[in-house]
């Protein structure tokens, strides 16, 4: 199966497709069903994807081939191997996690968000891929995955991935982009060697500043050889040696939207430098300036500015480490409670360091009770916090969760809002009714 069968059109497509897969795919996308695409919509196929909007779509020659409206897309398409997830983009694909199902200490596969930049590689299959590390090497190599598994130590570690842009949905004015809620995050448990061994081997030079990274998926545009995505991270923090090259995720082959068969995970950074389908890595005596490294993506007022403020473009800086955080997967907001008693719990983490308290509040902030907080399982993975709760009498309650990470920095209750809508670590919040 190629990569993009895995993404399933809504279910009221699927209805159609039902009775004749073959002709539904033709006239609504104009494509066959052997993914060649023909051109635009047009036709039969506009009318049934007017028929199926319930109006006209006066802009219909701006529609892609394949492309399917965000009024049918939203939280109906499925994506093969994944459950649960709330779908915000088809093209490219995008999926969040809602809380509660994020309560496992090690997410499963079948729950880890999904974030694409570009169109995932059509061939994700472990035979013939290869790595290549160059630029300022000593002795540049390109590597198969067996290469990988017999030359370097094999890790097992449980790491928090995190979109700088998780929470983006509640700045206020909106910022553009992905409006995540809470659940682009995940701590799967990924197998692979440390990035630094590789490195090492390498032998990375003097004048090194910078890692480039490079995947397999290509740009929406299809134009041939432009990425859709190319981060980097200083040579100190690629150096970390809980840095992976992941080939398995959750003991399995990794799943094809989370960057099958091979992929870097950075921890404790944001998401975006944890490059997917991992082809290349490139050793700059610059700060890497590929897409998304440049302008305002993924980076940050050097000061603090107001809701809404403009921010000269020189003004920014790179996000390194990504802030203390927390949420509360169980129970799940809007529960309705008949006793007075329940058992809140969650987790938290805290970027490159460490989680030292999390706090409970079911009077809006006024008073505070310590959680129980467990140890990382390993450094970057995130930490169970619970807390028996009781509430004094029936009424709307909101649990508010709040941690606090070594250096005593703790999760504000506003947001800091900035342009781009990044970095949104405040307090996670849900509501139960005791009746
Ligand atoms: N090749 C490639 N790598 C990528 C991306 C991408 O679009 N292409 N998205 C990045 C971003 S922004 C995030 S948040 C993480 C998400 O990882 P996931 O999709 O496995 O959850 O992958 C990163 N790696
Ligand atoms: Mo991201």
């Amino acid at each position: 199966m190629s990569n993009n069968e895995h993404v399933k059109v809504p279910a009221n497509l699927m209805r159609r497709f039902a009775d004749d897969p073959e002709q539904a795919d033709l006239e609504v996308f104009g494509r066959r069903s052997d993914g060649d695409r023909r051109g635009f919509l047009r036709g039969a196929g506009l009318a049934t994807m007017g028929a199926m909007l319930g109006a006209a779509i006066p802009f219909n020659r701006n529609m892609p081939a394949g492309f399917v409206p965000e009024a049918l897309a939203q939280k109906a398409m499925t994506v093969d191997g994944k459950d649960g997830l709330t779908v915000l983009n088809d093209r490219p694909v995008n999926a969040e996690t809602p809380p509660h199902l994020l309560d496992d200490d090690v997410t499963p596969t079948a729950r880890h968000f999904i974030r694409n930049n570009g169109i995932p590689p059509e061939n994700t299959s472990a035979d013939g891929w290869s790595l290549t590390v160059d630029g300022l090497v000593n002795n540049p190599m390109t590597l198969s995955i067996a290469d990988l598994k017999s030359k370097f130590e094999v890790v097992t570690e449980r790491l928090v991935v995190e979109c700088g842009g998780n929470g983006r949905a509640f700045f206020d004015p909106p910022a553009k982009g992905n409006q995540w809620s809470l659940g682009a995050v995940a701590c799967s448990e990924w197998t692979g060697v440390r990035y630094s061994d590789v490195l090492k081997a390498a032998g990375v030079k003097d004048n090194v500043i910078y890692t480039a990274h490079v995947g397999a998926d290509s740009h929406l545009s299809g134009k041939d050889g432009k990425l859709a995505i190319s981060r980097g991270v200083p040579i100190e923090k690629a150096m970390n040696p809980h840095n992976l090259i992941a080939f398995a995720m959750n003991g399995k082959e990794l799943h094809p939207m989370n960057g099958a068969p091979l992929r870097l995970v950075v921890p404790g950074w944001p998401g975006s430098c944890s490059q997917k389908w991992l082809k290349r890595v490139w050793l700059r005596d610059v700060v890497h300036d590929g897409p998304k490294m440049t302008g305002k993506a993924y980076r940050v007022p050097k000061y603090p500015v107001e809701a809404g403020q403009k921010v000269p473009k020189g003004d920014f800086e790179i996000i390194q480490a990504m802030p203390v955080k927390s949420l509360i997967t169980t129970p799940q907001t809007g529960i309705k409670m008949s006793g007075r008693s329940m058992k809140v719990g969650g987790h938290a983490w805290a970027g490159d360091g460490k989680v030292s308290k999390v706090d409970v509040s079911i009077d809006f902030g006024a008073t505070w009770q310590s959680a129980d907080l467990s140890d990382p399982a390993n450094p970057y993975a995130w930490q169970r916090f619970g807390a028996g709760i009781t509430f004094p009498m029936a009424g709307y309650y909101e649990v508010w969760a709040r941690a606090t990470d070594s250096e005593g920095r703790s999760q504000p209750f506003g947001i800091a809002w900035n342009p781009k809508g990044y970095l949104n670590n405040s307090m996670h919040r849900i509501s139960v009714y005791v009746s």
